[in-house]
C-alpha cells in the first residue's frame, strides 16, 4: 500500500525564506521549513510531499495531484493567500482537511493581508506562530485524520 502522506505546499517568495526580512520570517530556510514538517509527520509514520512554486497555476496542479491521495494539505499559499480565486477553487475539491499557515501575523499588518481567500474553507488557521505553525499545523491534521492513519 501507497505511503500515507500530507502535502505542504508554499507559495511565492516563500524560497527566500531566511535570507531577507528575518524580522518578519525569521530566519529560517524553507529547507527548514520543509525538515520540520518531515520530522514531524515522521514521528507518526506519515510521509509528506512538498512543493513550492511562485507561479499561481504550478499550485493549483500541485493541488490537483494530490487531491485524493494526500491525507491532508497544509498550505501556505502567501501573497496569493489575498488574490487567488483559482488556488481556493483547487483547495475546494481536495478530499482531506486544509490547515492554511502563515508565519507572520498578518492581521498586525497591512489591511490588504486580512483577507484570505482560504480560510473559510480550511478545517484551521495558524497566524503568527513563525515556522512552528507548521509543525502545529501537521499535528493538528494528524488528529483530524487519525482514523484514516490508524488503516494500514
Ligand atoms: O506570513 C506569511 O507566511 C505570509 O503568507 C508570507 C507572504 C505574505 O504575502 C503573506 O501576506 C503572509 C510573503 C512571503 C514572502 O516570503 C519572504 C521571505 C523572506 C524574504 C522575502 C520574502
Amino acid at each position: 500500500m501507497p505511503e500515507k502522506f500530507i502535502a505542504v505546499l508554499n507559495g511565492p517568495n516563500l524560497n527566500l525564506l531566511g535570507t531577507r526580512q528575518p524580522l518578519i520570517y525569521g530566519s529560517d530556510t524553507l529547507a527548514d521549513v520543509e525538515r520540520l514538517c518531515a520530522e514531524t509527520a515522521g514521528a507518526y509514520g506519515i510521509g509528506i510531499e512538498t512543493f513550492q512554486s511562485n507561479h499561481e497555476g504550478e499550485l493549483v496542479e500541485a493541488v490537483q495531484r494530490w487531491r485524493t491521495t494526500a491525507l491532508g494539505f497544509v498550505v501556505n499559499a502567501a501573497a496569493y493567500t489575498h488574490t487567488s480565486v483559482a488556488i481556493r477553487d483547487a483547495l475546494a475539491t481536495i478530499d482531506g482537511p486544509l490547515m492554511e499557515v502563515h508565519i507572520s501575523n498578518v492581521h498586525a499588518r497591512e489591511e490588504f493581508r486580512h483577507h484570505s481567500y482560504l480560510s473559510d474553507i480550511a478545517s484551521g488557521v495558524i497566524v503568527g506562530c513563525g515556522i512552528e505553525g507548521y509543525r502545529f499545523a501537521i499535528e493538528r491534521l494528524v488528529t483530524l485524520t487519525s482514523h484514516r492513519s490508524q488503516d494500514a
